[in-house]
């Protein structure tokens, strides 16, 4: 038996010649950083690719949502899912704004747009929805619910490049969107983010916070800081753009290969899409009782294979960092939920060598 290990995922890499090749055009100009022409064209790629207007590359994803934050000028409480990734929460926080947690819907795994509202208070001033694991959120009514109580809305798309709704980019709905560009993402620059701000003044002041609040003068005009992506890492961006599409349609027939042979085991449940259109970046199962999921995990582990616990647990329970607010959806999920290995160069039989000691061990 191949023992080699498999972990949750693995970084999706253009060749190393590839690569290489645009790196000698850093070393030829001598230019590294300070928005050099890679990171310019890495946006401008982005953009094409996603057909996007607007793409404000920066050093990673937990910076993108501080950026966000800093942009629309949030000082308050601020909505968000508890099921997600620590920083969702630490970039909330970090810019002396409160993360105020809203229940997910048990099925989309997607912030609860039936519950928003009445968390609204006159402290609110935005909404930062995750469209986690690149499904999207409900970005109809999340509009409908931001407009009617004039809050500003963040998308944590850091999980979402790829994901569409109404055949367009889902990181062009909300005031501003953040995507994570790191190594365990879709789309990889090692480390990386960026920010999406469909209006024109936003995407112009996110360019300024991102290098210290200069202007094209180098005056100060903003209160910046260093947001700034390096030539190294936007090449590394720029080499594996090229395999895109690739990895895209790659992941969506591994997934639908999980997907459909383990729909028929008793006992399993999956997210589902109700809006729009996943990237299928990550294959979540939901067991029915943590102790299955501990059991499945046991003997995936014991053959070298490492699923990963994503999200778990809730945010809202990290009571060292928030004060607890009671979410029992996300709570009991983030229990039960376990990421199976999804990424580019696995192989399809080590797909079915994962089901079988998954449904084996069920
Ligand atoms: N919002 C959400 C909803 C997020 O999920 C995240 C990040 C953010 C915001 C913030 O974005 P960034 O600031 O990170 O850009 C990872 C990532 O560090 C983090 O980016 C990601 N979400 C989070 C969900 O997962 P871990 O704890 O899974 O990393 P690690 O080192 O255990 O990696 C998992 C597996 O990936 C390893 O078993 C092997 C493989 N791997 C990993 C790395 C880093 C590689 O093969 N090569 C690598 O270089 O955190």
């Amino acid at each position: 038996m191949n023992n080699k290990p498999i972990y949750v995922t693995m970084p999706s890499l253009a060749p190393l010649n590839e690569y290489n090749e645009i790196l000698k055009t850093v070393w030829e100009r001598g230019i590294l950083t300070h928005n050099g022409p890679l990171v310019q064209q890495l946006e401008k790629d982005i953009c094409a690719k996603l057909e996007i207007d607007n793409f404000v590359a920066v050093s990673n994803g937990t910076i993108a949502i501080q950026m966000a934050i800093k942009a629309l000028e949030l000082k308050g409480e601020i909505i968000t899912s508890p099921f997600t990734w620590v920083a969702t929460v630490s970039a909330i926080k970090w810019e002396g704004c409160s993360p105020v947690f809203c229940d997910i819907d048990a099925e989309t795994l997607n912030i609860d747009t039936t519950k928003i509202e009445a968390l609204i208070t006159d402290k609110t001033v935005a909404i930062m929805p995750v469209h986690v694991f690149g499904t999207p959120c409900n970005v109809e009514e999340i509009d409908r619910i931001a407009k009617k109580h004039n809050l500003k809305v963040i998308y944590d798309a850091a999980h979402a490049i790829g994901s569409t709704y109404n055949a367009k980019s889902v990181l062009e709905f909300g005031d501003i969107s953040a995507t994570s560009l790191h190594a365990t993402k879709l789309l990889n620059t090692a480390e990386g983010g960026g920010c999406i701000a469909p209006d024109k003044h936003l995407h112009e002041k996110l360019k300024r916070i991102r290098f210290f609040g200069h202007n094209d003068a180098k005056d100060i005009v903003e209160d910046g800081f260093n947001g700034k992506m390096t030539e190294v890492h936007a090449a590394l961006g720029i080499a594996n753009l090229k395999y895109y599409d690739e990895v895209l349609a790659d992941r969506h027939k591994k997934y639908m290969l999980y997907r459909n042979e383990l729909s028929t085991i008793p006992g399993l449940s999956f997210q589902e899409v109700k809006w729009g259109t996943s990237n299928y970046s990550y294959f979540p199962v939901i067991f029915e009782t943590e102790e299955q999921l501990l059991k499945v995990e046991k003997a995936l582990n014991a053959v070298n294979i490492f699923p990963r616990r994503y999200f778990y647990p809730s945010v809202n329970t990290y009571t060292e960092i928030v004060d607890y607010q009671p979410t029992p959806i996300s709570e009991d999920i983030a229990k039960r939920i376990l990421c199976l290995p999804l990424y580019w160069k696995l192989e399809e039989k080590e797909v079915i060598r994962i089901i079988d000691v998954l449904t084996k061990s069920e």
